[in-house]
């Protein structure tokens, strides 16, 4: 069978790139099972060809309306896929699916008819509303880090700012290079249009958020920014952790140090 990744070399890097992905969220052990999903907006490689192509499954509801995504194309890893499956085979573990014109279902349009990820109305709220914002953003990830989810459940952590706050302090380069934070989402079930509402909600002040006792979900630029966000907090609650098993609690940067990274880096918080 002939792929709609054939003589499409942009389209191919885009799906390449969240395989690579795919492959660091296996090894890093943040993506058991089906744990963890990933949509990338892929309509600015999308060429008249495909906007041709007929769909390949039903037309599904995507369960709320989403007015920015009218004719908009993703590739999104398919539900129930392994994550070390999609990192090795993408187009049979993840498909590209078309928004319809009326902005509240989509269809499935190639390779193979792979339903997209249970976290569709998260992922595609997030696309919607970055489109709303002009920001650029086209990649979203959500994943099971096993250090992050564990800070989730203490009730201390799940304050306002006190987990950006306290990762930033770790190493100087989870601030500059997750310079906005990480948000914070009280348990919704997952899948569900609550934890898609509350997602988006944070998304003006972060562009990383935690699940509670679920997971972490990021947007970036690109899979590779969105992926490298989680990774230096992941970095900074590993320090956390194994300073806490040498049995001391670590005194994090000074505040005279954060106020000089700030504005050596210009950074926005
Ligand atoms: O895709 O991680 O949150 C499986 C999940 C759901
Ligand atoms: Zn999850």
């Amino acid at each position: 069978m002939k792929s709609i990744l054939e003589n499409r070399p942009a389209l191919a890097r885009e799906v390449e790139k969240v395989a690579e992905i795919a492959g660091y969220l296996w090894q890093k052990g943040w993506a058991e099972r089906n744990g963890g999903n990933i949509t990338v907006n892929i309509t600015d490689v999308i060429d008249e060809e495909i906007k041709a192509m007929p769909a390949i499954s039903e037309v599904f509801p995507i369960g709320k309306a989403m007015p920015n995504l009218k004719g908009a194309y993703f590739f999104c890893k398919g539900t129930n896929k392994r994550m070390r499956d999609l990192a090795r085979w993408p187009m049979e573990n993840g498909s590209v699916i078309r928004i319809t014109e009326d902005c509240e279902h989509y269809v499935i349009i190639a390779d193979n008819p792979v339903k997209p990820t249970s976290e569709l109305p998260a992922h595609l709220s997030m696309h919607n509303y970055m489109i709303e914002k002009g920001n650029g953003y086209k990649a979203a990830i959500h994943t099971h880090p096993i250090d992050l989810v564990a800070m989730s459940h203490n009730p201390k952590f799940l304050e306002k700012d006190v987990l950006t706050n306290l990762l930033w302090s770790m190493i100087p380069e989870t601030r500059a290079f997750c310079p906005r934070g990480i948000g914070i989402i009280p348990y919704a079930l997952p899948s569900s249009i609550e934890l898609a509402d509350a997602t988006i909600k944070e998304l003006s002040d972060y562009d990383v958020v935690l699940w509670e006792k679920h997971g972490v979900t990021a947007v970036g630029p690109d899979i590779f920014e969105a992926f490298d966000m989680i990774d230096v907090l992941s970095k900074s609650a590993q320090i956390y952790m194994t300073a806490k098993n040498m049995g001391f609690e670590p005194d994090g940067m000074s505040s005279k140090d954060m106020t000089e990274l700030k504005e050596a880096f210009n950074l926005p918080k």
